[in-house]
């Protein structure tokens, strides 16, 4: 693909940060504060809003409820759209009620599956309110020990929420189902794997679909085949973007395996030119989901959006027409080199002329921290 083809496509590239990502947060060990830190759902909003005004490439900011719960949500939806920014996925938390201890929509207990699936459809009411087109839900149920629960009556009951959910969806609304293979449950998890979320969705109907967050997979995992079976079965969402050395590091995106985020974006961009898969490779949302422990939380995530826009401009300098020659020859090697190629090309100069069209600065991370990073101390101090 010729350079102002790929600078094109980068301008239809749109990636969501979370709110949460702008705030404090750390690890059960402990939370570092951070001067500039966002403590509030419109300073985390305005902060999103910076990002945008610096990247033009996030034009949507994800919420958590109720860490983002507001008294009035069309004053929130107002501030958010007088920022520059929309809201975007709406995430119900199921893992933060006492009374979640042996699960949310799958425990044992109906009255507690019933609190929980009122919160989900609560969301669902926030979502109409603020404009939002997805409700993005983590189902962090699971067991501990062997013989804990019955593992298919978990499912079972988890499946029948999730039904009742589905069916309380308005039309343009799609509910997203992120799996992840353990944490905070050790023994087993309901919702483990995309095989699991695939089902779910399958038996749901066309407005549900799994959500791949990129930390929630079992070491060696081949997540860019995932990613492609999803999107070969229409049933990929979107992605909860992040990288990770060990666990669920919540990690910069795109940090530790660069070269896995390139391969990751290579699914996409071909899946958008295969007329079979394109409608569900344009509707995928991209979503960030990071918690930045040490590092300050804006530049971060700049940081983060910068890395996605480097590997899918790698991923859209595949020569598509050479590749597919070379894998009808079994040419092994040749194929490989293909993709080698595109992800050891030098894409800066492709960034930059991308930034220059969209009058945003040419490295975004200084411009943060040259004309921001001091006066939000200063605005935050105290
Ligand atoms: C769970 C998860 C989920 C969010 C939470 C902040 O690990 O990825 O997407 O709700 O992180
Ligand atoms: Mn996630």
């Amino acid at each position: 693909m010729a350079p102002e083809a790929i600078v094109a496509e980068l301008r239809r590239l749109e990636i969501e940060t979370p709110s949460w990502g702008y705030g404090n947060s750390g690890t059960r060990f402990h939370v570092f504060p951070w001067p500039s830190a966002a403590r509030t759902p419109e300073e985390r909003i305005a902060d999103a809003a910076l990002v945008h005004r610096l990247t033009a490439a996030c034009p949507t900011v994800a919420i958590h409820i109720p860490w983002d719960r507001v008294d009035d949500w069309d004053a929130f939806r107002a501030y958010a759209e007088q920022e520059g920014v929309r809201i975007g996925a709406v995430n119900p938390n199921l893992f933060q009620d006492d009374r979640y201890r042996l699960g949310s929509l799958a425990h044992p207990d109906e009255a507690v599956r019933r609190l929980a699936l009122d919160h989900c459809l609560e969301c669902v009411e926030i979502a109409k309110r603020v404009g939002s087109t997805i409700v993005s839900l983590w189902v962090p149920d699971g067991t501990n020990y062997p013989g804990q629960d019955d593992l298919r009556g978990r499912f079972r009951r988890l499946a029948a929420a999730l039904e009742e959910l589905y069916e309380a969806l308005p039309d343009g609304m799609r509910l997203l189902v992120e799996y992840k293979f353990f944490e905070p449950s050790f023994y087993s998890t309901d919702l483990p794997d995309w095989g699991t979320a695939a089902l779910l969705c399958r038996r749901l109907g066309p407005k549900a679909q799994v959500l791949v967050d990129t930390g929630h997979h079992p070491q060696g995992t081949n997540i860019e085949q995932i990613v492609a079976l999803l999107l070969e079965g229409g049933l990929l969402g979107g992605f909860h973007f992040n990288s990770r050395k060990y666990a669920d590091d919540d990690l910069i995106v795109g940090a530790i395996d660069p070269f896995e985020l390139f391969r990751i974006m290579v699914e996409i961009a071909a899946a958008r030119r295969d007329s079979a898969t394109s409608e569900t490779a344009e509707a995928i949302a991209f979503m960030i989901d990071q918690s930045h422990n040490v590092e300050g939380k804006i530049d971060a995530m700049i940081q983060s959006v910068v890395n996605i826009q480097t590997a899918y401009a790698k991923a859209l300098l595949v020569d598509r027409p050479k590749l597919d020659r070379l894998h009808a020859a079994g040419d092994v090697l040749g194929a490989h080199r293909v993709l080698l190629d595109a992800y050891e090309t030098d894409v800066r100069p492709i960034l930059l002329q991308l930034r220059s069209e969209l009058g945003v600065p040419a490295d975004p991370f200084e411009a943060y921290r040259a004309e921001h990073a001091d006066r939000l101390v200063r605005e935050r101090a105290g």
